[in-house]
Formats: structure tokens, C-alpha cells, sequence
């Protein structure tokens, strides 16, 4: 519940399904979890670096309803939008993006709906992630009535360059209006602040290739 500035209690956009939205998120943080602990238990290197998770705030909810001519309703949060329940997966190399993905791929009750590729397909401010929609299958009811719900999930996986790009991108600029007179400027350096990232991203993943290549001849030699 959210209190607006008479001290009216506003009902959330979630409605009553808001409880179940922390709970799938938990649910899919531990799995993802495990399956990380279980892939570094077999192979050595973790699956993954960090994962954090979120609900999307009520007023950034809002804010993103009206953006889209809808009405502020948890149909239009749960149902015509798709990143109410919000993960982030931050991997050290580039290729532990696909070994996500296909983890991910193998959850019985997910459906990855949705692939945006921003790694590849870099956004014009050099904005890079991949973006997974799930449509996450559970026992209780959705917001349109259906037992067993479905449930939409964003995963954003990037690398700990990008992430560390778009965070600070974030705190800047993204969605904030900056001084005309330096804004070509500020784009431009974070432009270029980025794809100096991204090739630190393919050396690091060079590196590590190297190293494991080594390592393979190391055994066969013995
Ligand atoms: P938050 O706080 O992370 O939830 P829209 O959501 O309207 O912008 P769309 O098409 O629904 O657009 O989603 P898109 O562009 O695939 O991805 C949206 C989310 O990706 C954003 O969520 C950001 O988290 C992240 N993102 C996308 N582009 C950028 C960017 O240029 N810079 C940074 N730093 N992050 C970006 P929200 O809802 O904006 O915020």
C-alpha cells in the first residue's frame, strides 16, 4: 500500500496479486542460485557473477502505465506489461550469457516468450544487455482469472562491463533530461565509454579461451 499526499491510502496497481510477485521472484532467485552452486560444484567457474532481483516500484509502474496510455490497473501491471517481477544476472564473461540462457531453458514451468538482443543489437547510447520475457507457469491464480497463472519475468543478463556501464549510465542520464548545450558531449563519451567495455568484454573472453585451451593441452599431455 502507498500513501499519497493527504495520507489516503491508495490500493497497490499489483492488487491482491502483489504477494505472489515476491514470491516467484524468491523462488527463481533460489533456483538460479542452486543451479549456479551445482554448475561451479561440476565444472570449476560459476555459472554466473551476481543475480539481483526486484519488483518494479508502484510509482515507476504507474509512471509506465500512463506512458503507454493504459489504465493504472494490475491487469495492465501484470498482463500488458511484462516487467512487473524484474531479475538481473551479472555473468563475468560474455559466453556465460548462452550457458545461462540455456539453464534457464530447461526450468520446466518457463517459457522464454521473448528475446531482446541489445548485445548484438546495441541500443544507439551503446546501451548493451540481453533481455529475457518468461512466462512463468504457477499454482495460484493470475491477474486474468486463469488457475494454474502465468506470470510474466524480465531477466536483463549482462556482463560485469555492461552492468557497470548501465549503472552508471542509469545514475547519469538514462530517462533524465540534460543540458542541451553539453548533451551531445555527455552522449558521445558515454558512447565511447561503452564500446571501450565491449572490447575489454572480447579480450576477457580471448583471455579466458587461452587459459582454457592451455589447460586442456596440460591434461592431455599427462
Ligand atoms: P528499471 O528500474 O530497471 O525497471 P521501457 O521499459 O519503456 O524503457 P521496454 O521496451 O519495455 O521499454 O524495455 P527495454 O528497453 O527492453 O528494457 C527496459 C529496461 O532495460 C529498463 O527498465 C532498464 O532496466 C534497461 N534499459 C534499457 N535501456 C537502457 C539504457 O539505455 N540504459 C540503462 N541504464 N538501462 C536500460 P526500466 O523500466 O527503465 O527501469
Amino acid at each position: 500500500m502507498e500513501t499519497n499526499q493527504k495520507n489516503q491510502t491508495i490500493n497497490s496497481i499489483y492488487g491482491d496479486y502483489q504477494k505472489h510477485l515476491c514470491e516467484i521472484l524468491e523462488t527463481l532467485t533460489n533456483r538460479l542460485s542452486k543451479a549456479n552452486e551445482t554448475f561451479r560444484l561440476k565444472n570449476g567457474e560459476a555459472l554466473y557473477e551476481h543475480i539481483n532481483g526486484r519488483i518494479k516500484s508502484e510509482q515507476s509502474m504507474r509512471d509506465k502505465c500512463r506512458r503507454r496510455g493504459l489504465p493504472c490497473t494490475p491487469y495492465s501491471a501484470l498482463h500488458e506489461l511484462t516487467d512487473a517481477i524484474g531479475l538481473r544476472i551479472v555473468t563475468t564473461f560474455r559466453e556465460d550469457i548462452n550457458q545461462v540462457i540455456e539453464t534457464i531453458e530447461h526450468f520446466e514451468d518457463c517459457r522464454i516468450i521473448e528475446k531482446k538482443d541489445y548485445i548484438h543489437n546495441v541500443k544507439p547510447n551503446g546501451y548493451r544487455s540481453y533481455h529475457l520475457i518468461l512466462d512463468y507457469e504457477t499454482p495460484f491464480e493470475d491477474v486474468c482469472g486463469h488457475t494454474p497463472g502465468h506470470y510474466f519475468v524480465e531477466i536483463q543478463l549482462r556482463t560485469i562491463a555492461m552492468d557497470t556501464w548501465a549503472s552508471l549510465e542509469h545514475q547519469v542520464s538514462y530517462k533524465k533530461n540534460i543540458d542541451p548545450k553539453r548533451e551531445k558531449l555527455i552522449r558521445q563519451e558515454l558512447k565511447r565509454c561503452a564500446d571501450e567495455l565491449a572490447s575489454c568484454d572480447i579480450s576477457m573472453q580471448t583471455i579466458r579461451n587461452l587459459i582454457r585451451e592451455d589447460h586442456a593441452h596440460e591434461n592431455t599431455a599427462r
